[in-house]
């Protein structure tokens, strides 16, 4: 990796700053899968991440109290919010998020699956809000073929697709050379007003700076959870941006910490056996790095 390459170091904390300096962020994900897959562990780790990338408070609202469960078991920093699935759901999710008027970065999306519901509850946080926010996975999903009604009216758009995910929002392949993943990254961000990071090796971030390639990372990252991860940890960093760190370092600062977890982690755990717990416990390590 060259100097040029590597973003710029995420804002210190003053010596005298407590958890609302930090910035208190809310998530929603995860699903117990009645019916299909059960994801609570994309809840899970996007929880730990988030408080592992340095959010003062991490909570995150669930659809299913079996999925509150586990985040409480996993991860009793975090103050996890449900507000049970079924008829009204939606204006639930909207109240929680009014009730939250000060979050400073929110994400939404991971493990919540195909369902009807998936769509206006992105809506919701698309418009109830106007911090950073990400939208990932299953909250992509629910925008195939209309990547523009992603807009939002106010506030920044992060959207973090692997490539199967781009194909969706696109109805189109996404071609595996890097001109061809420059350019579907490309047409998402301008059709959205979004930064645009998407994932895989060499994952690419397009935002009004241009073009950033990130040089971190492992094929050990192509597994379950790893972008669930990076959800977690983003909006995290997205909280700490303020005058001299804007929206777009935060998200290159977090695909390079993201990468480098998982770089540190196969030292000791092997390429083949990395799980994306094992780069959550890395992501204090590799922050330091770009301390
Ligand atoms: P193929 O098979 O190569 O043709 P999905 P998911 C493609 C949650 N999770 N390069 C691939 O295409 C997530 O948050 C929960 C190229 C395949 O068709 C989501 O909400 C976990 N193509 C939900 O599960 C752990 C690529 O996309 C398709 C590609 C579904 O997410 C797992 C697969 O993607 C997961 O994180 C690449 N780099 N990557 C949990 N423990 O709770 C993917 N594709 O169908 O969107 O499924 O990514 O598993
Ligand atoms: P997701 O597909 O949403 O679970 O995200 C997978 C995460 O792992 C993303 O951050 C990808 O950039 C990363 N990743 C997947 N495969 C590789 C690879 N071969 N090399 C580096 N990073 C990868
Ligand atoms: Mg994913």
């Amino acid at each position: 990796m060259s100097d040029s390459d590597r973003p710029r170091p995420l804002p210190s904390l003053a010596v005298a700053s407590h958890k609302g300096d930090a910035g208190r962020v809310t998530l929603l994900a995860g699903s117990a899968g009645d019916g299909g897959r059960a994801m609570p562990g994309s809840a899970v780790l996007a929880t730990r991440a988030a408080l592992r990338g340095g959010a003062g408070l991490v909570s995150t609202i669930t659809l299913d109290d079996r999925v509150w469960a586990a985040i409480a078991a996993a991860a009793p920093e975090a103050l996890p919010v449900d507000v049970e699935g079924g008829a009204g759901t939606v204006e639930r999710v909207a109240y929680e998020l009014e009730r939250r008027a000060d979050d400073r970065a929110r994400a939404v999306g991971p493990g919540l699956g195909r369902g009807q519901v998936v769509r206006p509850l992105v809506e919701a946080f698309l418009h109830g809000g106007d911090g950073p926010l990400v939208v990932d996975a299953d909250g992509l999903n629910a925008f195939a073929g209309r990547p523009q009604d992603l807009r939002r009216g106010r506030g920044a758009l992060v959207i973090t697709p692997h490539p199967g995910e781009a194909a969706r929002l696109l109805d189109a392949r996404v071609g595996d050379s890097e001109d061809a993943r420059i350019d579907a990254a490309r047409r998402l961000a301008d059709s959205t007003c979004s930064v645009c990071v998407l994932k895989g090796h060499r994952t690419v971030v397009v935002d009004g700076d241009g073009v950033w390639i990130n040089s971190t990372g492992n094929p050990g990252l192509a597994s379950g959870g790893t972008g669930d991860v990076l959800t977690g940890l983003l909006t995290a960093f997205l909280a700490q941006v303020g005058e001299a760190f804007s929206v777009g370092d935060a998200v290159r600062a977090a695909v390079w910490v993201h990468g480098r977890a998982a770089d540190l982690a196969v030292e000791s755990t092997g390429v083949r056996a990395l799980l994306a717990s094992d780069v959550v416990d890395r992501l204090g390590a590799a922050e330091r790095e770009l301390d």
